[in-house]
């Protein structure tokens, strides 16, 4: 970073302004972080990158993005007046009304004239002894706040694989990630999409029906299961809207932060085999990744268990698909069902029965080159208009490491997480005083309900706020013991699951050099929410606050 001032040298240059709290990011974290701290009495400013504010909204504008948990749910909480107002009209919201309804949550709350659009944030220095962040832009900007917010994000730093000739390809060229804001005209056009993760899942039916041929090109096989998305009926509407209030708290109490789908009691082990296929054909119907995980209690924890469910999901793409060797092919073998994010469709093993897709095999003859017309893999050789990378993010870590993160002692935030990101509860890093992550490793961030996590992390670090501004002091800091004891814990509760059988993003093993921990909290929202709680009531233990 050319103009981050290093450790120990102040720079001369002079502050621009000063602020209690600066925000990095403008997406659900950093526009609610924005309205809490407001309500303190406190002086925010916010810093997007974007050119518009939304986060993953607005920058994932691919065709068929949606979120994964239904709308009722997949919303802000707190204002009673936004939630009784606001109208999904559909169960699964597509990214435009996603995007629409942010840009009106920031409108309904006057939010815009603190945030700073087309504005990256490079780098942010502690000085310990003036208990305060300066932080640095890509604009020129230099300003103080006492408190730094990281809500950048955990799934904002889109990945192209680092393939030899990229830059030389003469046809379009897209991520996933960085959708353009006007419409992508693929008709007639001979496209090819790398990656067949959530995102690649939405896109292929879509594009299959405007493409001249698609080529999916597919490394690793995904479960994606049915939507069965739709318009949402009025009564459906008035009878969540008349339980909001009760279904936001209990949303607390469940694993993943959704209300309406109570958790399983008995085992897949425990049931007989026809009463497990009616069990799951039932959710299959019924569309949806939760229900379909809560089929029985132990398939993320039993290797037995899970394999039913998985071969459950297989029978059905051998169905679907007409083509037994394309169907094999789509068939995931590799890991337990779950353990990475299950995908959410709309007919995607329906396209591969269409004449003008074809999939591609890159595990067995990988990807060595894209040429000027296309791309070329270890056994043949491909014409293509348009190359869309669906191929995924830096995910947890990656936006937070791309900003020059340090303090005036001497430590820096890529040093610390050299061997993989360290947390206290996912909302704190020691030896970083006064900086908060919403949603950070360590928390269940990327495996719950992503809008009450954000919420929940928010209030959590505005109380403790308050507290520390209550009790008269100036430094908050998690301390090493808290956060080595809490890096554990999360790794035990990891390691009793299946999760780490997976090789996926959540691991970092998608980025090549990444270091491999598993970064997310499995223990569930439920459990983690009760020990913030606990943490707060018991004084901010595993936290100092001095100064
Ligand atoms: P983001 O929305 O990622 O916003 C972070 C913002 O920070 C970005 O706008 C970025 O530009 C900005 N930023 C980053 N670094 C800097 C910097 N240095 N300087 C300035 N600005 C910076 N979650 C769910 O729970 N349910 C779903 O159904 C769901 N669907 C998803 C679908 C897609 C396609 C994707 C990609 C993710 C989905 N997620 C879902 C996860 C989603 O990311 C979160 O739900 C949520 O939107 C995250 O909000 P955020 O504000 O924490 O981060
Ligand atoms: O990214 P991914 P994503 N050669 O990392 C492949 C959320 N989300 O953007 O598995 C060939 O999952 C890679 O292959 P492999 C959700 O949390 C939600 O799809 O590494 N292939 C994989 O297939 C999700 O989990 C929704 O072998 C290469 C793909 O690219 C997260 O965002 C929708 C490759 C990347 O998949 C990320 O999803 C969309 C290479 N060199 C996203 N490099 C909802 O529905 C990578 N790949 C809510």
């Amino acid at each position: 970073m050319a103009d981050a001032p290093k450790v120990g040298a102040r720079t001369t240059e002079p502050i621009i302004a000063t602020f209690d709290v600066i925000v990095v990011g403008a997406g659900f974290a950093g526009l609610y972080a924005l309205h809490r701290f407001r309500g303190m009495g406190l002086s925010v400013k916010v810093f997007e990158a974007g050119d518009g504010i939304g986060g993953t909204w607005f920058w994932n504008r691919y065709p068929g993005a949606r979120c994964d948990v239904e709308s009722m749910e997949y919303s802000y909480s707190f204002s009673e007046e936004l939630q009784q107002e606001w109208n999904w009209p559909d169960r699964y919201g597509k990214q435009a009304d996603i995007l629409r309804y942010i840009n009106h949550a920031a409108d309904r709350f006057d939010l815009r004239r603190d945030v700073q659009l087309k504005t990256r944030v490079t780098s942010a220095v502690y000085d310990a002894e003036a208990n305060r962040w300066t932080v640095n832009t890509d604009r020129g900007d230099r300003v103080v706040a006492q408190f730094c917010i990281m809500a950048s994000g955990n799934l904002s730093t889109p990945r192209i694989p680092d393939l030899k000739g990229l830059e030389d390809f003469r046809g379009e060229r897209y991520h996933s990630g960085l959708w353009p804001k006007d419409m992508v005209d693929f008709r007639g056009k001979r496209v090819g999409i790398i990656g067949t993760g959530s995102t690649a899942i939405q896109i292929i039916p879509l594009v299959a029906k405007q493409a001249q041929h698609l080529h999916v090109f597919q490394r690793t096989a995904n479960y994606s299961l049915p939507a069965r998305n739709g318009p949402l009926s009025e009564e459906e509407v008035r009878v969540h809207k008349a339980e909001y209030a009760k279904r936001r708290a209990d949303a607390y109490l469940t694993p993943f932060g959704i209300s309406g789908y109570p958790p399983p009691e008995k085992a897949a082990v425990e049931a007989m085999p026809e009463e497990r296929e009616r069990h799951y054909a039932a959710r299959w119907a019924k569309g949806g990744t939760i229900s379909f995980l809560f089929a029985y209690k132990d398939l993320l924890v039993n290797q037995v268990s899970n394999d039913t469910a998985a071969e459950f999901v297989r029978q059905r793409i051998r169905e679907i698909v007409r083509n037994p060797e394309v169907a094999d092919l789509l068939a995931p073998k590799d890991h337990p069902i779950g353990t990475k994010r299950i995908c959410l469709d709309t007919g995607y093993y329906e396209t591969f029965n269409r004449d003008n897709v074809t999939l591609v095999d890159v595990r067995r003859a990988p990807i060595e080159e894209i040429t000027q017309t296309g791309l070329r893999t270890a056994n043949a050789e491909y014409e293509l208009d348009a190359i869309i990378f669906a191929t995924g993010f830096d995910a947890m870590t990656g936006a937070i490491l791309e900003i020059d993160i340090r303090t005036s002692v001497g430590l820096t935030m890529q040093e610390k997480w050299k061997t993989g990101p360290r947390t206290y509860l996912g909302l704190m890093v020691a030896g970083f005083p006064n900086m908060f992550i919403i949603t950070g490793p360590g928390s269940p961030s990327v495996k719950s309900q992503m809008i009450l996590s954000i919420e929940q992390h928010t209030d959590w670090i505005a109380d403790c706020i308050g507290t520390l501004r209550g009790r008269g002091l100036a430094r908050v800091e998690a301390t090493v013991q808290a956060e080595d004891a809490w890096v554990e814990h999360v790794k035990q509760v990891a390691d009793r699951t299946l999760y780490p059988r997976a090789k996926s993003w959540y691991s970092g093993s998608n980025i090549p050099g990444k270091p491999s921990v598993f970064m997310p909290y499995v223990g569930g929202v439920d459990r983690y929410k009760i020990k913030c709680d606990e943490v707060a009531a018991n004084g901010y233990e595993g936290l100092e606050m001095t100064g």
